[in-house]
């Protein structure tokens, strides 16, 4: 398994539900690697190094939808099959993906920022890093989202914080200067939510700037708990890790390839009302595998994709 990147919640819970199925196959072993940064450069040797090591199967979050093609290519042309989890390329050399609905999840958000804030103001989205497939993704559902449904809500656009908390937090303070009246921010990951929502606390402005954040990391559910953030949207990390083992797995013992290729997973609107609620909490991503149980995950039926991600709404 090669994630997106080392020391991310998100991935950290994918990485367990991978385990928790490879041992309830029992035939399955995994090694997992990231690179340090959300960086092709970084993940294009790492992925080199894992190709040579020779295993039966790849699952990986590319760091970039064009750039990782070739080295992708050059894994399935030493005999590799390839699955892609959250994350894709421009392609379909690969098996398969398993995935969040990611326009889907920047629908939602813009739906319950909307909503925060009555339907009208300026918004503004802190964006991951141009490239990356599902940031893109949440950013143009949003962006759709606001033009179709919300005439009052203007749309300031995207800035990029490279997956940086810090210069996410940087981004919006600036922001909050050249726009005083700013009504809401969307944060398209945990690192853009979580630095926009520590420059919210900074400027004291929790609660009158509301804050839609993607995914539910460990300091996201703070935040919200906190007051400063007033929705987030949980993918289903956990459940992406079992499904794609599981897949791996059929895939080596049958030689059939998965049918169809793109296998959905739902998504879970968390607020301070519901995240108490067993069926929400079990979706907040978690630091370690300690206390993470099998959920059996399997993908959406594909017609109701949509539907399912917005058990909460
Ligand atoms: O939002 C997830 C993941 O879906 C995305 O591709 C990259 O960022 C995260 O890992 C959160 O940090």
């Amino acid at each position: 398994f090669i994630q997106g990147v080392i020391g991310d919640n998100f991935y950290i819970t994918m990485d367990c539900g991978a385990r928790a199925k490879a041992e309830a196959l029992g035939n399955v072993s995994i090694d997992t690697q990231g690179p340090e940064r959300f960086d092709q450069t970084l993940q294009t040797p790492i992925l080199s190094a894992v190709v040579q090591s020779k295993p039966d199967a790849i699952m990986m979050a590319p760091n970039d939808a064009k750039g990782m093609i070739a080295p992708i290519q050059a894994a399935i042309d030493a005999g590799i099959p390839v699955l892609c989890v959250d994350t894709t390329i421009d392609s379909d050399i690969q098996l398969g993906d398993v995935a969040t609905d990611n326009v889907e999840g920047g629908r939602l958000a813009a739906r319950g920022l909307a909503e925060q804030i009555g339907g009208k103001g300026k918004v503004f989205v802190v964006n991951v890093k141009p490239g990356i497939s599902t940031t893109d993704l949440r950013e143009q559902g949003f962006r759709e989202a606001i033009e179709q449904e919300f005439p009052d809500i203007e749309y300031l656009g995207q800035e990029y914080c490279d997956n940086d908390s810090n210069i996410a937090a940087q981004i919006v303070s600036a922001r909050l200067q050249s726009d005083p009246d700013l009504s809401g921010i969307f944060g398209t990951n945990l690192f853009a939510a979580q630095g926009a929502a520590a420059a919210l606390r900074q400027q004291n402005l929790q609660g009158k700037v509301k804050m839609v954040g993607f995914d539910a990391g460990l300091t996201q559910v703070q935040d919200l708990k906190s007051e400063t953030v007033d929705l987030l949207i949980a993918q289903h990390p956990g459940d992406i890790g079992e499904i794609a083992v599981g897949l791996l797995a059929e895939f080596l013992a049958s030689g059939v390839a998965p049918d169809p290729k793109e296998l959905v997973t739902g998504s879970t609107i968390v607020t301070r009302d519901n995240i108490d609620d067993p069926e929400v909490a079990r979706y907040l991503y978690v630091a370690d595998c300690g206390s993470y149980k099998l959920a059996n995950a399997e993908p959406l039926p594909q017609a109701d994709a949509t539907a399912e991600a917005t058990p909460m709404a």
